[in-house]
């Protein structure tokens, strides 16, 4: 029987950085435009004022403390709070492709592999900057791989399901190889004018590489265990973006095109299901959570990772056994775990076990059980 094999990971970080304190500041400018712009409404109790934000709530009720971006003057300019991306033509490459190529050389190089050894790339992130033809297709040709490609979508667990994708196309040997990639501009699809969500996410772009084990070198990557994946339908995360809007014009422009949330439900109701769900995953593995050595979690909130990494292990878990990197990166939404990953493997050695595992939107969970080689 065929097996699968993480060989290699790349990491796409925009250069540009916004941190709480200027993100702050830039919304704070806003609310006083819009209090003094509805001075009268408000004053006559038909308007409620805007509250400011703060860097300290942010801090502490998230773990966040900066963001890259792909441009910071557009979130941070008070009178438009959204970032600036001017369209491209179609013969330029688009921006989630440029972004995508940078991880996947980083992914093939630490491969020691080269498109010729690939036959496919999933494109598998929260939002697709067009409806086609596919990114996935573009990225194909950008890289040079005769193959195949598609993109998909599962919001927050894009990549571990896309994970699972990548390997059952390897051990049903319609490809040697797949790039799973995702390309996440969570700053396009975020609304700065919201003081409850403005802070939660950044952009970035990650890439794994799946390989037939026969194909990649003794002691390299990581073998894939399993993977599991759990679905439950909630509105309590929900982005009502889409083709149909221009169907119904009394709905552009709303709030809800864009990303919203019940963040304390969300908080709630999605971090029991995560932990059971990795326990139920080991558990079907014959694995004990005493034998994990590291979990790469998804990286939405450091108050629920601790939560779930205790309810996973029965004891708070270490920062080595739980890696943060939404302190630098906030949620880039399906690319935290996969950062997660790719910043916080090289030290482990072989035979140590960890669990990728992300959760978010659908809801929707992805536990993939890998084992250092
Ligand atoms: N500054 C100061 N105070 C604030 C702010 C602010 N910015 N925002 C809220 N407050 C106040 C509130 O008004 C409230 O005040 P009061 O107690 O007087 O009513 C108080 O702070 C507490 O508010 P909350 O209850 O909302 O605060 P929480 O402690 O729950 O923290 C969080 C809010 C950080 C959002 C937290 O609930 C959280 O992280 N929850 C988990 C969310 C999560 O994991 N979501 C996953 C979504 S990502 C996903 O699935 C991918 C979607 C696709 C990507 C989309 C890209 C855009």
């Amino acid at each position: 029987m065929i097996k699968a094999v993480i060989s290699g990971t790349g990491l796409y970080t925009p250069p540009a950085t916004i941190d709480n304190d200027e993100l702050v500041e830039a919304f704070n400018a806003f609310v006083e435009l819009y209090n003094n712009e509805h001075a009268e409404a408000i004053a006559a109790g038909e308007l409620a004022p805007l509250q400011p934000s703060s860097s300290a709530f942010i801090e502490k009720a998230s773990g966040i403390k900066r963001r890259h971006v792909i441009d910071r003057e557009g979130i941070l300019d008070p009178q438009r709070m959204c970032p600036h991306i001017p369209e491209r033509s179609n013969d330029e490459p688009s921006v989630q492709c440029d972004m995508a190529v940078v991880a996947c050389n980083e992914a093939l190089a630490q491969a020691g592999k080269t498109a010729a050894d690939v036959d496919a790339v999933i494109v598998a992130c929260s939002n697709l900057q067009r409806a086609y033809p596919a990114i996935s297709i573009e990225v194909q040709q950008a890289l040079g791989i005769d193959g195949f490609a598609y993109d998909m979508n599962v919001a927050c667990s894009s990549a571990t399901f896309g994970l699972q994708a990548a390997v059952n196309s390897v051990e049903n040997g319609s490809a040697r190889a797949v790039l799973v990639v995702s390309p996440e501009i969570c700053s396009g699809h975020l609304n700065f004018r919201d003081r409850d969500s403005h802070f939660i996410f950044g952009d970035a772009c990650t890439a794994i590489l799946v390989e037939r084990e026969e194909n990649v070198g003794a002691g390299q990557g990581f073998d894939i265990l399993g993977t599991r994946l759990k679905t439950t339908f909630s509105n309590n995360i929900r982005n009502n973006f889409g083709f149909l809007n221009r169907a119904d014009e009394s709905g552009i422009g709303q709030p809800d095109k864009l990303f919203i949330q019940q963040g304390r439900k969300v908080f709630k109701e999605v971090s029991p299901m995560v932990a059971e769900t990795i326990q139920g995953h080991l558990e079907s593995l014959s694995l004990a959570p005493d034998n994990v050595r590291r979990m790469w979690l998804h990286q939405a909130n450091l108050n629920m990772n601790q939560l779930i990494a205790r309810k996973v292990l029965g004891r708070d878990a270490t920062e080595d056994e739980a890696p943060v990197i939404l302190d630098e990166y906030a949620n880039t939404s399906s690319a935290g775990s996969i950062i997660a990953f790719h910043k916080h493997k090289a030290d482990l050695v072989s035979g140590d076990l960890g669990v990728i595992c992300s959760f978010g939107a659908g809801y929707s969970i992805g536990s993939v059980v890998v084992r250092r080689r």
